[in-house]
C-alpha cells in the first residue's frame, strides 16, 4: 500500500468518497489533500476518536513525545498518557507581545510535572525553534523517533513542516489547514538527526471547530496578534460575541476578552434574550479564573462570580487559573 505523503492515509482508487481516493496510485497525494493545498477545498472526513485512538495506542511507551498545544486553547488533557514528553506551546505570535514566556512556561509547572522539557513557539514566524530542536536532540531515546500529539489543529503538522524546511535537505511537505482532521494517520518524515512521525492527534470534540462550517472556523481563528478587549461590568447585563455566544453577569467585575480581533462583541440588556433554555451553562467563578471556550476566547475575570453562558453549541466550557 502507498500512503498519500500530505495525511499518511493508505491510497485508494476505488471509492470516490472514502478517504485516500486517487485516480492514479502513482501520485504522491490523495484528491483531498490535493484540494486542500491548491484550491483550500476542504472535505470533511469520516474518522472518529477510536481510529485516532488506535494510532495513538501504537505509540511504544518510552518514545519521546513532542506535546503541541495551542496557546490559544492551552489544552493539556492528554498529557498524562505519555511518558517522555517535550511540551510545545504554539501560537505564541497571536498572544500579545507583552506576556512574558517564562510566565507561561512558569504557569505550565505549575499545572503538571509530566515533561522533560518546555518550549514557547511560534511556527509562523520561526520563533524559538532552533531551542526547540536543542531540546529535542538533548532529549532523544535509542529509536530517535520523535512523536508529535495534541488535539486536531494544534499546529503539529505547521511545524514539522518548519522542522523540515529548516533543518533538513528535504522539500517534503505535509498538509496544514485551518480544519480539524486534516492529518489522517502517522506520517514518518526521516530528517537525519531523528525521524519525525506526525499523527492525527486528538479530536477535540468540545471544540467550538467541530460544530460550526468552515467558513465561521475562518471568521473566529485569530491570525495576528489579539487586541485584548476589557470591560468594567457594572450592575447586572449582557455581551454578545457575534452569534456564537453570549455572557449574563449580575454584579460588578473587570474582564478582559481574548478573541480573533475581527469579532464583533455588543452589550445588551438581561432582556430579549434569544438563546433557548438548553443553551445555557451556569458557572461558578473564583477570583483571577479564566473561562475558556476553546477555539472562540477565553475570558479572564478578576473578581469571584456567577455567570450564565449560552451558547448554542455542543461544547465544553470550563475555568482555569488566570494565564495572563
Ligand atoms: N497563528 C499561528 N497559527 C498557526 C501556527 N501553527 C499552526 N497554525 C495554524 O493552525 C491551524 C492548524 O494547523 P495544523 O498544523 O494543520 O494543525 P494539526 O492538526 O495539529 O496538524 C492552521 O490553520 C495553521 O496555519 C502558529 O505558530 N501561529
Ligand atoms: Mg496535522
Amino acid at each position: 500500500m502507498t500512503k498519500c505523503l500530505g495525511c499518511g492515509i493508505n491510497l485508494q482508487s476505488e471509492n470516490k468518497n472514502k478517504e485516500g481516493y486517487t485516480t492514479d496510485l502513482n501520485r504522491p497525494l490523495c484528491e483531498r489533500c490535493f484540494r486542500l493545498k491548491n484550491y483550500g477545498e476542504y472535505q470533511k472526513v469520516s474518522l472518529d476518536n477510536n481510529t485516532y485512538d488506535k494510532i495513538l495506542k501504537s505509540i511504544p511507551s518510552d518514545a519521546l513525545v513532542v506535546y503541541v498545544s495551542s496557546l490559544f486553547n492551552l489544552n493539556l488533557h492528554y498529557l498524562d498518557k505519555f511518558k517522555n514528553v517535550i511540551i510545545v506551546l504554539t501560537k505564541r505570535d497571536i498572544l500579545p507581545k507583552s506576556i512574558i514566556d517564562d510566565k507561561i512556561k512558569n504557569y505550565v509547572s505549575a499545572i503538571t510535572n509530566n515533561y522533560l522539557d518546555i518550549e514557547v513557539i511560534s511556527s509562523v514566524k520561526n520563533y524559538n525553534l532552533d531551542s526547540l530542536m536543542n531540546k529535542i536532540k538533548k532529549h532523544l531515546q535509542k529509536s530517535k523517533d520523535v512523536y508529535f500529539v495534541g488535539m486536531t489543529s494544534s499546529g503539529k503538522s505547521t511545524l514539522i513542516n518548519k522542522i523540515i524546511k529548516n533543518y533538513s535537505d528535504n522539500n517534503y511537505q505535509v498538509t496544514t489547514s485551518l480544519y480539524p482532521s486534516t492529518t489522517l494517520d502517522k506520517i514518518e518524515i526521516d530528517i537525519g538527526a531523528f525521524k519525525i512521525i506526525d499523527t492525527p492527534g486528538f479530536l477535540n470534540t468540545s471544540s467550538i471547530i467541530n460544530n460550526i462550517g468552515i467558513k465561521d472556523i475562518k471568521k473566529i481563528t485569530p491570525n495576528k496578534e489579539i487586541k485584548p478587549r476589557s470591560y468594567q461590568l457594572k450592575g447586572e447585563g449582557s455581551l454578545i460575541i457575534d452569534n456564537y455566544l453570549r455572557l449574563d453577569y449580575h454584579t460588578d467585575n473587570n474582564i478582559v476578552i481574548y478573541l480573533a480581533n475581527n469579532l464583533h462583541i455588543t452589550k445588551a440588556s438581561l432582556a430579549n434574550n434569544t438563546f433557548k433554555e438548553d443553551d445555557k451553562h451556569n458557572l461558578k467563578i473564583e477570583k483571577n479564573s479564566d473561562v475558556v471556550i476553546e477555539d472562540l476566547c477565553f475570558i479572564k475575570f478578576t473578581k469571584k462570580c456567577q455567570v450564565e453562558i449560552y451558547t448554542p453549541y455542543k461544547i465544553s466550557i470550563y475555568t482555569r487559573h488566570n494565564l495572563i
